[in-house]
């Protein structure tokens, strides 16, 4: 029997550190490959719609330090390109599915900043009246299915979705997103192997944030480059800068099309970071400060689309200043309303639910 000489090359995930993460990203190195440039009205359009997630999360940090905001609240601070950047790329009847981080993915869907922060706050006004609090929204209106508490829970709800697209004869997909983390759950690849049996149109979003709360994805993933976890079910994928608004929107086009033609499901890993902890309660030990800043300063998605805004002459200082001032007017407005709007009465305690 021959007997290999070398020691096979295996990763000791015990010992890898984050900065293993830094090194495998492509967004990192400055060697990304080229992408489509976008157009003046693209460019304007992704920076407000990135810069208003960013302010909502925000006042939302600042609303639940102040008590309005009680139980879970997981801010997608940093994340902004992914959702911004695969919303251009949807039509009418599409579905968008998320889990717990799920803000971005709402107001990316054109859901209304006033329902959805009355909702953290527990008001009437909320888009589930108060009652479901950060982790459960939907507005099947804007094609958004939730806000899923459940890690993993939201990828089998959205092979589902697609499959209602295919049984209504539509060629509308189903963007299923989920994290880094979530792609160790069993029922993720009971997903998969039925998306692509029946050819269903979802594009399995992986927002690879390379935490999983404290758990840095070197420390629970045997395989970490995420994009390749369909080839056993002969489901395309491919890594993209999610940090680059451009990028995203390019894959993302890219993958909606192979659904719409019917040739089944994509996945699209996002390369992308969270600045903010993974909860409103997590002191994040678990990562330094350089390696927050370093991306910060590095890679943020929206001074990216800034600089090239002022860089191309599609604004100038004064114009961005201005609509800076309208997204944080939007947003004050949410707030103002989340916290005057009154509490759900109690006669509602019995409403909506089964019995
Ligand atoms: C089935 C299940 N197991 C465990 C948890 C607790 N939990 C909540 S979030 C989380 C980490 C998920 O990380 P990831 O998928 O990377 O998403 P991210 O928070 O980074 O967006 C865990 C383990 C849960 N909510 N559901
Ligand atoms: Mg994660």
């Amino acid at each position: 029997m021959a007997v290999a000489k070398t020691k096979p090359k295996t990763e000791n995930k015990a010992d890898k550190n984050d900065n293993d993460a830094e090194q495998a990203r492509p967004a990192a190195k400055g060697a990304a490959p080229k992408v489509a440039e976008f157009s003046k009205a693209q460019e304007l359009s992704a920076y407000r719609e990135m810069l208003m997630i960013r302010r909502f999360e925000e006042k939302a940090g600042q609303m639940y330090g102040m008590g309005l905001i009680g139980g879970f609240c997981h801010l997608y601070i940093g994340q902004e390109a992914v959702v911004v950047g695969m919303q251009m790329t949807l039509k009418q009847g599409d579905a968008v599915i998320t889990g717990y981080r799920d803000h971005g993915h709402m107001l990316a869907c054109n859901m209304d900043p006033k329902g959805v922060m009355a909702e953290l706050t527990g008001r009437r006004g909320g888009y589930s009246h108060g009652k479901g609090g950060s982790m459960h929204m939907f507005s099947v209106e804007k094609g958004f299915f939730g806000g899923h508490g459940i890690v993993g829970a939201q990828v089998s709800l959205g092979t589902g979705l697609a499959f209602a697209a295919r049984y209504r004869k539509t060629d509308n997909v189903s963007l299923t997103y989920l994290g880094d983390g979530a792609t160790n759950q069993g029922q993720v690849y009971e997903s998969f192997n039925m998306a692509e049996l029946w050819k269903l149109p979802v594009v399995y979003i992986i927002e690879n944030n390379r935490y999983a709360m404290g758990t840095a994805i070197t420390r629970s993933s045997a395989t970490t480059d995420l994009s390749k976890r369909g080839l056993s079910f002969n489901i395309p994928g491919e890594q993209v800068d999610g940090m680059d608004v451009r990028a995203v929107k390019a894959a993302g086009e890219k993958a909606v099309t192979w659904c719409r033609e019917g040739k089944g499901p994509y996945i699209l890993e996002m390369l992308t970071y969270r600045y903010r902890g993974h909860s409103m309660s997590d002191p994040a030990k678990y990562r330094t400060r350089e390696e927050v800043q370093k991306m910060r300063t590095e890679h943020d998605p929206i001074e990216q689309v800034r600089a090239r805004i002022l860089e191309k002459k599609f604004a100038s200082e004064d114009e961005l200043k201005k609509l800076d001032a309208e997204v944080r007017d939007t947003v004050n407005e949410a707030a103002e309303f989340a916290t005057n709007d009154p509490e759900p009465d109690v006669a509602e305690l019995w409403t909506d639910v089964y019995r």
